[in-house]
């Protein structure tokens, strides 16, 4: 994950069951980091940015492992 943006940002992953996967810890702007999960399972995803507020204002999402 490259953040590009003037604020720090983490990267959090959630499976279908509600548990945490991993994370790429907070990355401070114009830096980088770095996860590697395996999905052995179908089923949807989160994933969410849990620095202050920034769920709140948008930053999460979904996909799906079929
Ligand atoms: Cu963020």
């Amino acid at each position: 994950m490259a953040n590009a943006g003037p604020a720090d940002h983490e990267f959090e992953v959630f499976g279908p069951d509600g548990k945490a996967m991993g994370e790429i810890e907070p990355v401070p702007a114009g830096k980088a980091g770095r996860l590697t999960l395996t999905f052995t399972s179908p089923g949807t995803y989160a994933y969410v940015c849990g620095v202050s507020d920034h769920e709140a204002r948008g930053m999460k999402g979904s996909f799906v492992v079929s």
